[in-house]
C-alpha cells in the first residue's frame, strides 16, 4: 500500500457547489444517482483532469452537462473515475450500483438489523458514489431517498425535511436539504422501521429545535437518558462556548452494527446502540456516564468539526482533540471533576503512553499514513485533548474562550488546520505558542526528572526539573517542549504552603499552586520562606501528558494520600504507593508480606467519610495489570499478575471487617438515582464486594448472591455477577451466569456485558471458555460489539490469560484477525494492537507475540488496514 504524506498536500483541483443525490433502495442493492455542480478551483494549477474517488463501485452511466458520455470519454474502475477534459464549470451526473446488503466492512451504505444506514468518515462516501472524497471539498447536499414504504417507513438524511410522497409499487420517498456546506464524510442516510421519540429545545436566542431520536421499537424505552444528555449538552455549549445550534431539527439514530462509538453527521448523528441506549435495568452507571459524554461529544462536533472542519485527515485532532476537550469539560461540570480527571489521566497513562512508546507512535498531527482509519487513536483523541487543555491552562479560561470565539468566527464554513487553531489562540491572547506547537509535531511522551534540595539555613527549597522526549519511529532527535507544570508544596502539618518564588514576595500574596512553564532541557525554581523540608506535589491535576520521575518515599506517598489538597495527586500517590509495593513483591518468596503501610493507608481510606466518596472508590482500586506493565521496563506479565493478586489477597484478608462495614454502610435502599453521591456509593460497595469474593469470604458470597438476585439496577446486578465470576465459587458463578443470560438474552447491550464479564475474567475467562463463547448462539462475527466484548475483552483486559506463556493467547488472536480481515478490516486492524508492543515484554512473551504478527504478515491479500499496523510493528 501507498503512504500518504502531509507534505504532499495540494488544494483540490475541483470544487463542488452542490451535491444532488437520489437513492433507490432495494433488497438486492441500491442505485445511486448523483449530480454534482462542479467548477475548477481558482487556487489550483490549470488544466488538471477530473479524478474522483471510488471504492468497490459499479458504474452504470456518466453524463457531463446532461450529455451521456461513452466509454472512451472517461476511465472508470471500481476505485476511480477519470475524465481528462472538462470545462471550467459543469454538471456531472453519475449512476452507480452498490450492495449495502453485502457490505460487511460497515463503511459507506450498509444494512444493520434490517435498516439501511451509513458511515462515511473518513473515506466511506466513496463506497456510495464517485466523489472528490476529501474534507476540504464542501458542498450543499440535497438527498432524495426512495424505498419500500412498509419496510422502511422512516427515511432520513442531513438537514431539513423538505418533501415527501408516495410512489408506485408501495414505495415512497423523502427529500432532505442541508443548507450548510459540508464535506462528504458528514453525509448520512438512514432508512428503516423505527420509532420516533420527540423532544424540544429552546435555544438561547429563542429558536425552537425539534429533537428526535429514532430506534428500533424494542428500544423505545431506552431513549430518555440520551435526550436529557443532549439537552444538557446544548445548553452547556451555549453557556460555556457561546455556541448555538443552527438547524431546526437534530436527530439521533441508534444502530446495532457500528464500527465505532458514534458519528457526528450534520443534524443526523448515528450512534452505536451501546453508546446511546440506556435504562436503569440494562445499563450500568459507567454506561450512563459514557452515553452522556458521547452524546455531548457528537453534539459539540456541530461546531468543532462540522461548521469548522479539517483541511485534510492529518488535521484530525483539530476536531477530535478539541471536541474531546470540550466533552471532558462538560462531564467534569456534570459530575465529579476530580474523578473525571483521574479516569482520563489513567486512560492516557496506560493506553496512550503505551501507544506513544510503541511502533505505531505518531504525533498528534501525524505526517504520514497508509490507512487513515488506523489514526483514530488515543494519541489523536486523548493526547490531542491534553494539548488543548494545556493551551487552556497557559492562557487561562477567559483568553481561551476569546481564542475559541476568534477561531469559530474566523473559520466558520472553512476546512482548516491545527495550526489555524493555535494561531487563533495566539492572536486572541497575545501569547507566543511557537514552541508549544511541538506538541502537535513530536511524538513520544516527555519525561520529567525532578530533583529537590532543601536549605535549612536559608529556608529555601529548590526544584530542578529536567525534560527529555524519547526517540520514536522516524523522529530520532527531539527538541524540548513547552510544558505547564503545576506544583504545590505541602508542609509538615499537611498544609499547602504559599509558593514564594522570590524572597521579597509577600507570603499572603503567594498562591499555593503555581503553573511552572518548562521550555528548556532543565530549569531550577527556588521557593523561599520555608521552615522545614516540604513534600512536593508534582504535576497537580495532571497538568501535562508527561511522565514524572521523583524518588518519593513510601512515607511521603502516604502523607500525600491524606493531605494533598489536589485530589488528583492524592489518587496518584495511592497508585504510586500500591505500584511500588506490588513491584517490590515480584519474584519474592511467598512469605514476604505486603508493606503494612499500604494496609494502614487503605484502612484509613475505607473509614474516611469526609473525603469525596467517589475519589475514595477510585483510590481503593489497585493499579491495573495494564498500568503495571506500562510502568515496567521489560514486562513479565505473569509475575505482575501474581504480585498484584498477592497484595489484593492480603489486603482483603486483613481488611475483611472494614470491607463488610463499608459494604453495609453503602448499601442503598430506594430508587435508582444517577447522582454523583449515589454512583460513588455503588462503586464503593461493589469494590468491597469484589475484594471479599476475591478471598472467598462466605459472608461476601451471601451478600453477592443476594445483591445479584435483588438488584434494582444493572450497576448492582452486573457488579455482583462480575464479583462471582471473578471468584472461586464456581457453582454460584455458573448459576448466576445462566440466570443473567436467561433474563436478558433479548437485549444485545446486556448480552455484550455478559460476554465481556466472562472474557475479561482471569478466573472464568480461560482460552477454552472464550473459544466456547465464540460458538454461543448470541455471538455474531458481523457485529463489532460482540467481537469487542469477547475477543477485544480477552486480549485487552484479560492480560494474564492473553499472555499465557505457551503463546496460545497470541495464536488465538492472530487466527481471529486473519478471519476478520476478510470481512471487516477496520475492526481486524484494531485487534492487532495488543500485539504491537511486543518489544516491551520479556522474551517468553515477545517471541510469541512477534510470531503471531508474522503469521498476520504472511497472509496473502492482507487489507491495507492490517498491513500497516503489522508491518510497522515488525519494523
Ligand atoms: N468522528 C467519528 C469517528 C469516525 C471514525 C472513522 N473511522 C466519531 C467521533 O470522534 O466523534
Ligand atoms: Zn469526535
Amino acid at each position: 500500500p501507498q503512504t500518504i504524506y502531509l507534505k504532499d498536500y495540494e488544494v483540490p483541483p475541483f470544487l463542488v457547489d452542490h451535491t444532488d443525490l437520489r437513492f433507490e433502495l432495494f433488497e438486492d442493492g441500491a442505485r445511486v444517482h448523483s449530480t454534482l455542480s462542479m467548477r475548477r478551483n481558482p487556487e489550483s494549477a490549470a488544466g488538471q483532469p477530473l479524478e474522483l474517488d471510488g471504492d468497490s463501485l459499479e458504474l452504470e452511466s456518466v453524463a457531463l452537462d446532461g450529455q451521456a458520455l461513452s466509454d472512451g470519454d472517461y476511465e472508470a474502475t471500481p476505485a476511480s473515475l477519470r475524465i481528462d477534459s472538462v470545462p471550467d464549470q459543469f454538471s456531472l451526473s453519475v449512476v452507480t450500483w452498490i450492495r449495502p446488503q453485502d457490505n460487511t466492512r460497515l463503511e459507506g451504505l450498509y444494512k444493520s438489523s434490517g435498516m439501511f444506514c451509513t458511515q462515511c468518515e473518513a473515506e466511506g462516501f466513496r463506497c456510495i458514489t464517485y466523489y472528490p472524497d476529501r474534507p476540504d471539498v464542501m458542498a450543499r447536499f440535497r438527498t432524495r431517498i426512495e424505498a419500500d414504504q412498509s419496510r422502511y417507513p422512516v427515511l432520513l438524511s442531513n438537514g431539513n425535511d423538505v418533501e415527501r410522497g408516495e410512489l408506485d409499487d408501495g414505495r415512497h420517498y423523502a427529500v432532505w436539504e442541508d443548507p450548510f456546506p459540508k464535506p462528504s464524510y458528514l453525509f448520512a442516510l438512514v432508512a428503516g422501521d423505527l420509532v420516533e421519540k420527540k423532544d424540544q429545545f429552546t435555544t438561547v436566542s429563542g429558536r425552537e429545535i425539534d429533537l428526535r431520536m429514532y430506534v428500533e421499537p424494542r428500544n423505545a424505552e431506552k431513549c430518555d437518558h440520551a435526550l436529557v444528555s443532549l439537552k444538557k449538552a446544548m445548553r452547556w455549549d451555549e453557556e460555556v462556548y457561546g455556541r448555538e445550534y443552527d438547524l431546526d431539527i437534530f436527530m439521533i439514530v441508534a444502530v446495532d452494527d457500528f464500527n465505532m462509538g458514534a458519528m457526528e453527521n450534520k443534524g443526523l448523528n448515528i450512534f452505536n446502540s451501546s453508546c446511546v441506549l440506556a435504562s436503569p435495568d440494562t445499563a450500568t452507571d459507567m454506561a450512563f456516564q459514557r452515553i452522556e459524554s458521547i452524546v455531548a461529544h457528537e453534539y459539540f462536533h456541530n461546531w468543532s468539526g462540522n461548521r469548522v472542519t479539517c483541511r485534510d485527515w492529518f488535521q484530525l485532532s483539530l476536531k477530535e482533540g478539541f471536541t474531546v476537550f470540550r466533552d471532558t469539560q462538560f462531564s467534569s461540570d456534570m459530575g465529579s471533576p476530580t474523578v473525571k480527571r483521574i479516569e482520563d489521566a489513567s486512560l492516557l497513562r496506560t493506553a496512550q503512553f503505551a501507544e506513544d512508546g510503541g511502533p505505531m507512535a505518531h504525533p498528534v498531527r501525524p505526517d504520514s499514513y497508509m490507512e487513515i482509519s488506523n489514526f483514530y487513536t488515543l494519541t489523536v483523541y486523548e493526547k490531542g485533548c491534553e494539548v488543548v487543555r494545556m493551551i487552556h491552562t497557559l492562557l487561562g479560561p477567559e483568553q481561551f474562550r476569546a481564542g475559541s470565539d476568534l477561531y469559530f468566527e474566523r473559520h466558520d464554513g472553512q476546512a482548516v488546520t491545527t495550526d489555524d487553531f493555535v494561531r487563533a489562540m495566539e492572536d486572541a491572547s497575545g501569547r507566543d505558542l511557537s514552541q508549544f506547537r511541538l506538541w502537535y509535531e513530536q511524538a513520544g511522551t516527555p519525561r520529567l526528572t525532578v530533583e529537590d534540595e532543601y536549605d535549612d539555613a536559608q529556608g529555601t527549597y529548590r526544584l530542578t526539573i529536567h525534560q527529555s522526549v524519547p526517540a520514536t519511529p522516524g523522529q530520532p532527535e527531539k527538541q524540548p517542549q513547552h510544558i505547564p507544570f503545576a506544583v504545590g508544596l505541602i508542609g509538615e502539618q499537611g498544609k499547602a504552603l504559599p509558593l514564594r518564588l522570590s524572597a521579597d514576595e509577600d507570603e499572603n500574596d503567594a498562591p499555593t499552586q503555581r503553573v511552572l512553564e518548562l521550555t528548556g532541557d532543565s530549569h531550577t525554581f527556588t521557593f523561599h520562606g520555608l521552615q522545614a523540608r516540604p513534600v512536593p506535589s508534582l504535576l497537580q491535576g495532571f497538568s501535562a501528558p508527561v511522565r514524572v520521575d521523583y524518588p518519593w518515599t513510601r512515607d511521603q506517598l502516604m502523607f500525600l494520600m491524606s493531605h494533598d489538597p489536589d485530589g488528583f495527586n492524592r489518587w496518584d500517590a495511592s497508585q504510586r504507593l500500591a505500584s511500588d509495593v506490588i513491584e517490590s513483591l515480584m519474584h519474592q518468596p511467598k512469605d514476604v508480606r505486603t508493606d503494612r503501610r499500604l494496609l494502614t493507608a487503605y484502612r484509613h481510606l475505607l473509614a474516611d467519610r469526609s473525603l469525596d466518596q467517589a475519589l475514595v472508590a477510585r483510590m481503593l482500586q489497585l493499579p491495573t495489570v495494564a498500568a503495571l506493565i506500562e510502568q515496567s521496563e521489560t514486562a513479565d506479565v505473569q509475575a505482575i499478575h501474581e504480585a498484584r493478586r498477592r497484595v489484593l489477597t492480603e489486603l482483603a484478608v486483613e481488611l475483611r471487617d472494614d470491607l463488610v462495614a463499608c459494604y453495609r454502610r453503602n448499601q442503598e435502599s430506594g430508587e435508582y438515582r444517577l447522582e454523583p453521591e449515589d454512583i460513588a456509593r455503588r462503586a464503593l460497595k461493589n469494590t468491597a464486594l469484589a475484594w471479599l469474593l476475591h478471598v472467598k469470604d462466605e459472608e461476601g458470597r451471601m451478600l453477592a448472591v443476594k445483591q445479584f438476585e435483588g438488584a434494582t439496577n444493572m450497576t448492582d446486578r452486573a457488579s455482583a455477577l462480575r464479583a462471582l465470576v471473578n471468584s472461586d465459587f464456581e457453582g454460584d458463578r455458573q448459576q448466576a451466569l445462566d440466570r443473567f443470560y436467561g433474563q436478558f438474552k433479548e437485549d444485545p447491550q446486556v448480552v455484550e456485558q455478559w460476554f465481556a464479564i466472562q472474557a475479561s475474567s482471569p478466573n472464568a475467562g480461560s482460552l477454552a471458555h472464550v473459544e466456547a463463547l465464540l460458538e454461543h448462539e448470541a455471538f455474531d462475527w458481523k457485529n463489532p460489539n460482540k467481537i469487542r466484548s469477547v475477543v477485544g475483552a480477552f486480549a485487552g483486559q484479560n492480560l494474564s490469560r492473553f499472555h499465557a506463556k505457551d503463546g496460545s493467547g497470541y495464536r488465538f488472536l492472530a487466527k481471529r484477525i486473519l478471519a476478520l480481515d476478510e470481512t471487516n478490516p477496520q475492526i481486524a486492524a484494531r485487534l492487532v494492537s495488543p500485539l504491537t508492543r511486543w518489544r516491551k515484554f520479556k522474551n517468553v512473551y515477545s517471541e510469541g507475540m512477534k510470531s503471531a504478527l508474522e503469521t498476520l504478515r504472511d497472509k496473502p491479500d492482507l487489507s491495507k488496514d492490517v498491513y500497516e499496523v503489522v508491518h510497522k510493528s515488525l519494523k
